[in-house]
């Protein structure tokens, strides 16, 4: 019985300890949103900087997209979910205007979906 407890023990320090590792990382992700004229993302070597994005529910925000890859495939920014679609100029920011979301995690992507990102609305 006294192991069982000792394992309980170490089971709820684990879990403790897993989310104190993990709430400065996900801050890092919330960072992006705290800026109010809305959220700066760079599309640069083959990804979206930062890839996840973390928004409030029904929160009405403006994504900032910088396109700095001249890459073809970079051109375009697709969020199916939310059916908004952009072509991003090189090297200009285009703003996206984003609606009020439910929670739920929402993928934007480029034409053949090589890059990718998540809006993750909590
Ligand atoms: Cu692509």
């Amino acid at each position: 019985m006294l192991v069982i407890n000792l394992v309980g023990i170490a089971l709820i320090v684990l879990i403790i300890w897993w989310f104190w590792l993990y709430s400065p990382k996900k801050k890092q992700k919330t960072s992006a949103n705290k800026s109010n004229g809305g959220i700066s993302v760079v599309v640069q070597d083959g990804v979206y900087q930062p890839s996840t994005i973390v928004l409030s529910t029904n929160t009405a925000t403006t994504l900032k997209f910088t396109r700095k890859d001249p890459s073809p495939c970079a051109e375009m920014v697709i969020f199916p979910d939310l059916e908004i679609s952009a072509e991003l100029p090189l090297n200009k920011t285009l703003e996206i205007p984003l609606p009020k979301m439910k929670k739920g995690k929402y993928v934007f992507h480029c034409q053949m979906q090589m890059y990718k990102g998540y809006l993750v609305v909590e």
